[in-house]
């Protein structure tokens, strides 16, 4: 499978966990974002909306990093554990994958990247939303020991890539967050490749753009 990402993207690096966690060989094909290659004509064929992840697998092309994760549980998982086939259980799976991306990754974007990317001053409401997201997750996970429940599903790989990201890259103190601190320090040992693939990935996202205040 082709696998068109860049290493400083969290939603990249959720995706490159869950390959390794799966046994799935992925062809890495960088794009750099920077430099406009995703703007390219033969990327566009590819993906029309010009985003990073993309994955094809061979005449199937799909974007959307939380499609990719599932689809590759789904396709390539050997049981339904990090994915589970049990309407409930799979229901409360979507639901965190759908918080990590309209609340946690885009609160996280949305008080960051303007400091990052525009030069733009930190505007403390966003910061204060994105704090209230991480007290949305301290509370699941003070629920549950992982974030969907008893067992490591999809889930914990696209929210660790979101906090390496909001810890790495955007200096949080997760110190103030018990539960999250103990669920991250637990996967970052367990997950395997976090390390190189997340806080490299973050730490490299955070040189490249403009620093972020405390
Ligand atoms: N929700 C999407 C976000 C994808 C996304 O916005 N990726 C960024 C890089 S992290 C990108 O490709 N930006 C270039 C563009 O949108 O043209 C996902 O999780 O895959």
């Amino acid at each position: 499978m082709d696998f068109y990402y860049l290493p400083l993207s969290a939603p990249c690096q959720s995706i490159r966990l869950l390959a390794k966690a799966l046994g799935v060989h992925l062809n890495l094909k960088e794009l750099d974002l920077l430099k406009g290659e995703h703007m390219k004509p033969e990327f566009l064929k590819i993906n029309p909306q010009h985003t990073i992840p993309t994955l094809v697998d061979n005449d199937f092309v799909l974007w959307e990093s939380r499609a990719i994760l599932t689809y590759l549980c789904e396709k390539y998982g050997k049981n339904d554990a990090l994915y589970p086939k049990d309407p409930k259980k799979r229901a409360v799976v979507n639901q965190r994958l759908y918080f990590d991306m309209g609340t946690l990754y885009l609160r996280f974007s949305q008080a960051f990247y303007p400091v990052m990317m525009e030069g733009k001053e930190l505007n403390p409401d966003n910061v204060l939303k994105l704090e209230e997201a991480l007290e949305f997750l301290e509370h699941f996970l003070g629920k549950t020991p992982y974030a969907a429940g008893d067992r490591l599903t999809v889930a914990d790989f696209a929210l660790l890539a979101s906090i390496t990201t909001i810890q790495v890259t955007g200096g949080r103190d997760l110190s103030k967050y018990p539960n999250i601190q103990r669920w991250y320090n637990e996967l970052k040992e367990s997950v395997v490749g976090h390390q190189e693939i997340c806080v490299e990935g973050a730490t490299s996202f955070r040189e490249t753009f403009s620093p972020i205040p405390k």
